[in-house]
C-alpha cells in the first residue's frame, strides 16, 4: 500500500464517505491515486469556495466528517472562507492539499504558488482547524493520520493534512483505528444527571433549547428521546433549525428573540430551568434577546462541559450525558406537544411574489409530496426558510458567509442521495451559482429557487442610503438553461406555483425557479432581525 492508499483507507474507516475537490500540479499524483483507487468517490467542483461548502454540508448530513481535497497554495488558499465556516460551526471538514515536496524546497528557487513562506499555509490553517499534519515521512504518517481525524470527530472541526506531492507512492502501512469515545467519570456524570434532572423538576416552566451538537455528534435519535421523557417544551436554536425535524418531539419553532414568534420568546426568556443542549452561545442565537437571558441560570451542555448556575463539570461530553439522562429517566405521556402552523395557501393569482409567498408555496408543495431537505444562503433567503415546515436545513446560521447555499446543496446531494431544495439570493448566487454546471455529470437534479430582488438586500436594511446595493437585472432563468439545467421565472403568484410544479415534476436536471421581487421587500423575520441586531449595536 502505498501512503496516499493509505490516507484514502484511513479516511474510509473513520467515517468518510466522499471527495469533492479541485487537483493542481501539487495534488495530481494524490488525485491519481483517488481515481484509479476507487476507495472513495471523488466530485469535482469549478472553484474551490465551492469544495470547501460541499464538503461542509456533506459532514453536516452524514454527522460525520467529509473531505475537501485542493492543491497547495492558489487552491487551498481559496478555501479559507469555508473552512473557518466549518470551524465555527462545528462541521468535521477534512482538508487535503498537496504540497512541495522535498526537490521543490531544495532549489533555492521560490516555488509557484509559496506566499511567503513553503509553511505559510499550515500556519494559516492553524487558525481555522483544530488539528493539522504534513504527511512528510511515511513511517509515522499512519499514527499521525489517525490521530488528526480522531480529533476531527471528538471536537467536530475540520482538521488539515498536507500531503507533499513526492510522498503519495512512497510505501505506508495501514492507519490504526482508535476509539473517538471519551474516557468519562462515571461519578461526575452520574452527579451531573442528577442534578440536571433536580433542576428540572423542580422548576415551574422548564424549557429545552437544542443546538447543532446533537447533529454534529449524530445524537438526534437520542434526543427525541431524552425530550419525550421530560416531557418539556423543545425549541431549536436559528443554527439549529431544522434538526429533530421529522422527529415525534415537542418541537415548539424556532428561538429568533425579538425577531420571532413573541410567545415562544416569551416562553424561553421566562423559563426557570432553560437547559441548552449542544448550543452555541453566538450573536445570532442569544444577541437580538427581547429580554438578556441570564446564562447562569441555565443549564448549558457544550463543548464538552456542563454549567449549571455558578459550577461546571468539565470533561463531560454530550454524548455520555444524554445516554445518563435516559437511563435515569422513565417513558412518559407526551402532554406538551403543539401544532406549529407555517404559512400555506398561496393564492395562485396575478399579485406580485413577496418573501412570505415563497414559503407559502413551499409548504403547499410539502403538502402534497414528501418533505425535502433544504441548503439556504445567507439573505433573506434563510429567513423565509423558517417560515417553511421544519425540514431538515444547512445554513451558515452562525458564521453568516454567502455563497454557501447552491455548493451545499450539491454536497448535501452528493452526501444522501437526496433531492434537495436550494434556497438562495441573487448577490449568493452571483458568488457560487455558477457551480450548478457540475450537475449534468453527476446526475443531480436539485430545485434551485432563486430569490431575485436586483439587490443585496439584507444589506439595504442595515444602510438603505447605499446606492452600491443595487445589483444589475439579470435573467437567471436564461443562466439556468445555459448551465445545463431547466430555468422558469415568476413574477406573479400564480407562475411561482406553477413552476415550482413544474420544477418538482422535471427530474431529469436541476430546476431553476427565478423567483421576482421587489427591491426593498424583506420577510418580517429578516426586517426584526436586522432592526435587533441594530439595537444592539446602538445599545453596546
Ligand atoms: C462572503 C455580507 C450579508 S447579506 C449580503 C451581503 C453582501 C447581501 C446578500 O444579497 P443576496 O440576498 O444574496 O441577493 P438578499 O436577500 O439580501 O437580497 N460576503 C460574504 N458573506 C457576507 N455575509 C457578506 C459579504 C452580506
Ligand atoms: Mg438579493
Amino acid at each position: 500500500m502505498n501512503l496516499a492508499e493509505s490516507l484514502l483507507h484511513g479516511l474510509k474507516k473513520y467515517g468518510v464517505e466522499e471527495i469533492f475537490g479541485i487537483p493542481g500540479d501539487f495534488a495530481l499524483p494524490l488525485f491519481k491515486v483517488m481515481e484509479e483507487s476507487e476507495i472513495l468517490p471523488l466530485y469535482t467542483f469549478s472553484h474551490e469556495p465551492a469544495v470547501g461548502f460541499a464538503a461542509d454540508a456533506a459532514a453536516r448530513f452524514h454527522s460525520k466528517p467529509s473531505v475537501a481535497a485542493v492543491t497547495y497554495g492558489a487552491g487551498a488558499f481559496n478555501m479559507v472562507n469555508p473552512v473557518a465556516a466549518a470551524y465555527a460551526e462545528k462541521s468535521p471538514v477534512v482538508v487535503i492539499s498537496g504540497g512541495p515536496g522535498a526537490s521543490d524546497r531544495s532549489t533555492g528557487l521560490l516555488v509557484h504558488h509559496q506566499a511567503k513562506q513553503l509553511s505559510s499555509q499550515i500556519q494559516m490553517f492553524k487558525e481555522v482547524t483544530c488539528d493539522q499534519v504534513i504527511l512528510d515521512d511515511p513511517a509515522t504518517a499512519p499514527e499521525a493520520i489517525a490521530r488528526v481525524l480522531r480529533n476531527c470527530i471528538i471536537e467536530s472541526r475540520p482538521v488539515y493534512i498536507e500531503v507533499p506531492r513526492d510522498k503519495v507512492f512512497e510505501a505506508c502501512s495501514e492507519v490504526p483505528v482508535l476509539s473517538t469515545d471519551l474516557e468519562v467519570d462515571a461519578e461526575a456524570l452520574n452527579a451531573c444527571a442528577e442534578e440536571i434532572i433536580e433542576r428540572i423538576s423542580q422548576a415551574t416552566s422548564p424549557v429545552m433549547m437544542v443546538g447543532v451538537e446533537i447533529r454534529r455528534y449524530g445524537l438526534e435519535e437520542e434526543v427525541r428521546e431524552l425530550c419525550q421523557k421530560l416531557d418539556i417544551p423543545v425549541v431549536t436554536t436559528f443554527m439549529g433549525r431544522g434538526l429533530l425535524a421529522g422527529q415525534d418531539v415537542p418541537l415548539q419553532g424556532t428561538y429568533m428573540g425579538m425577531a420571532g414568534d413573541a410567545d415562544l420568546t416569551h416562553m424561553v426568556e421566562n423559563s426557570d430551568a432553560l437547559m441548552l443542549l449542544g448550543v452555541l452561545l453566538s450573536d445570532t442565537n442569544f444577541g437580538i434577546s427581547e429580554k438578556k437571558i441570564d446564562l447562569r441560570k441555565t443549564i448549558l451542555a457544550s463543548d464538552g462541559q456542563v454549567s449549571l448556575g455558578y459550577h461546571s463539570y468539565l470533561k463531560m461530553p454530550i454524548k455520555a450525558l444524554v445516554k445518563a439522562l435516559n437511563e435515569k429517566l422513565k417513558m412518559q405521556n407526551v402532554t406538551s406537544a403543539v401544532q406549529v402552523e407555517y404559512p400555506h395557501n398561496l393564492s395562485a393569482d396575478d399579485e406580485a411574489i413577496t418573501p412570505t409567498d415563497i414559503a407559502r408555496a413551499v409548504n403547499d408543495m410539502f403538502k402534497e409530496n414528501d418533505l425535502m431537505p433544504i441548503a439556504a444562503d445567507m439573505g433573506d433567503c434563510l429567513f423565509t426558510a423558517l417560515d417553511i415546515e421544519n425540514t431538515e436545513l444547512v445554513a451558515p446560521g452562525y458564521y453568516a458567509t454567502m455563497g454557501f447555499g447552491v455548493p451545499s446543496g450539491l454536497g448535501l446531494q452528493a452526501a444522501t442521495g437526496r433531492r434537495p431544495i436550494i434556497m438562495v439570493g441573487d448577490g449568493a448566487f452571483q458568488m457560487t451559482g455558477w457551480e450548478l454546471l457540475n450537475c449534468k455529470r453527476y446526475g443531480w437534479n436539485p430545485i434551485v429557487l432563486l430569490f431575485n430582488n436586483s439587490s443585496w438586500e439584507m444589506l439595504r436594511a442595515f444602510q438603505p442610503e447605499s446606492k452600491f446595493n443595487d445589483l444589475d437585472e439579470l435573467n437567471y432563468a436564461d443562466i439556468g438553461n445555459s448551465l445545463g439545467g431547466t430555468g422558469h421565472r415568476a413574477s406573479t403568484r400564480k407562475e411561482l406555483k406553477e413552476s415550482l410544479q413544474k420544477a418538482i415534476a422535471d427530474e431529469s436536471s436541476f430546476q431553476l425557479v427565478e423567483i421576482m421581487l421587489k427591491r426593498g421587500q424583506l420577510s418580517q423575520t429578516l426586517s426584526r432581525f436586522v432592526g435587533g441586531i441594530k439595537k444592539m449595536r446602538e445599545s453596546s
